[in-house]
């Protein structure tokens, strides 16, 4: 009994003495620090994306990652989610505008009635490099505050490489093209119709496996994913046709930027053009590195369409500015929007 309380008594102090000195160790300034550094937790943000981690959407968003923390000096700390682990790809914008993850990267090509406005840089206006196209489509949004974009803030805006064809089989001319079925979407699934081939639309997130099953016997996209995708597994053959760009937007929950401090979103405003750069000419550059893979180690076959076929679906696709321009002029300035990335393009 006596052993017993006596026992007690010294667990409370230890107890005790822990605490106090817990608490001293915490409250203490250390060595050379100022008073005021008092210790600050970090902001912790979540951040979702739909492809798998080697991609360029979430290479670019590590990238991001790492530059916003070490520039906040640790103020700001970021949670990555690859792979749709927190959201699917054409669930991005509702899930970060209700707050499911504070900040989301997306594919604008995969609601095109839901981003007119920005969708326009994947007509077939010329443009030529992911650099080119990035700028674009940044100084677009800047320049005609979309409305769809008043629920958040936007961080970064950025395009792909152009377009090509990898399929199973070689497509050598126009006339190959007639009833392939083709993964693409939005305004690069325009563009496989015009052309007389069957789009089939789905997220690149969902393409390996309609790949792998027979779904669709190739696809309409940036090069880069011959590797990242590994898909020159499967599409041994190339068909350059250098048209369309898809536009990408990172956005962040409008209540969760504007809780953070001035210098944080300081450091993020800063980095939105930088940001939307950066990720073109990674993206230009990883489309040359993928296709080196793509050739020498994988044995795929690019094919030049000849200057007679390239007319004939150049010919093809000669409409679709003006019956865009034409078909949502009641709600958007369409001529302007036009003449704009036109300008954008010829000032590169
Ligand atoms: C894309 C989407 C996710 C990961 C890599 C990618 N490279 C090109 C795209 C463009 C796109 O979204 C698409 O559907 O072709």
């Amino acid at each position: 009994m006596k052993a017993d309380v006596t026992l007690k008594t010294l667990v409370v102090a230890m107890a005790l003495i822990i605490a106090v000195c817990g608490c001293k160790k915490d409250d203490a300034p250390a060595a050379g620090e100022g008073s005021d550094a008092a210790p600050v937790k970090a902001i912790k943000l979540s951040y979702a994306n739909f492809p798998p981690a080697p991609t360029f959407p979430c290479v670019q968003m590590e990238r991001w990652k790492d530059e916003v923390e070490k520039r906040t000096g640790g103020a700001v700390e970021i949670n990555t989610y690859p792979g749709g682990s927190l959201l699917e790809a054409k669930d991005m914008m509702d899930g970060v505008i209700s707050g499911q993850a504070d900040i989301g990267c997306l594919c604008m090509a995969y609601q095109p009635g839901r981003f007119v406005v920005t969708n326009a840089l994947s007509l077939p206006l010329g443009i030529e490099d992911a650099a080119t196209g990035s700028k674009a489509l940044l100084k677009l949004y800047q320049q005609f505050e979309p409305e769809e974009f008043a629920d958040v803030k936007v961080l970064a805006m950025f395009t792909t490489a152009p377009s090509n064809i990898m399929s199973k089989k070689p497509v050598r001319t126009a006339a190959d093209m007639k009833g392939v079925n083709l993964r693409a979407s939005g305004g690069a699934a325009r563009i496989l119709e015009a052309w007389g081939a069957n789009q089939v639309g789905m997220p690149m997130s969902e393409t390996p496996e309609a790949l792998q099953k027979g779904v669709v016997e190739g696809l309409f996209s940036s090069l880069e994913v011959m590797k990242d995708f590994k898909y020159a597994d499967i599409c041994k053959y190339v068909t350059m046709t250098d048209t369309v760009v898809y536009p990408f937007a990172v956005v962040m929950n409008r209540q969760k930027w504007q809780s953070l401090p001035e210098d944080v979103k300081a450091v993020m405003e800063d980095m939105i053009e930088e940001q939307s750069l950066w990720t073109g000419e990674y993206m230009d550059e990883h489309v040359n590195e993928s296709m080196e893979y793509s050739t020498g180690e994988q044995g795929v076959e690019v094919i030049e369409l000849s200057a007679q076929d390239k007319a004939e679906l150049d010919a093809m696709l000669a409409p679709m500015v003006v019956e865009w321009i034409q078909q949502n002029s009641a709600e958007i300035d369409t001529q302007a929007i036009i003449t704009a990335i036109k300008e954008y393009i010829s000032s590169e």
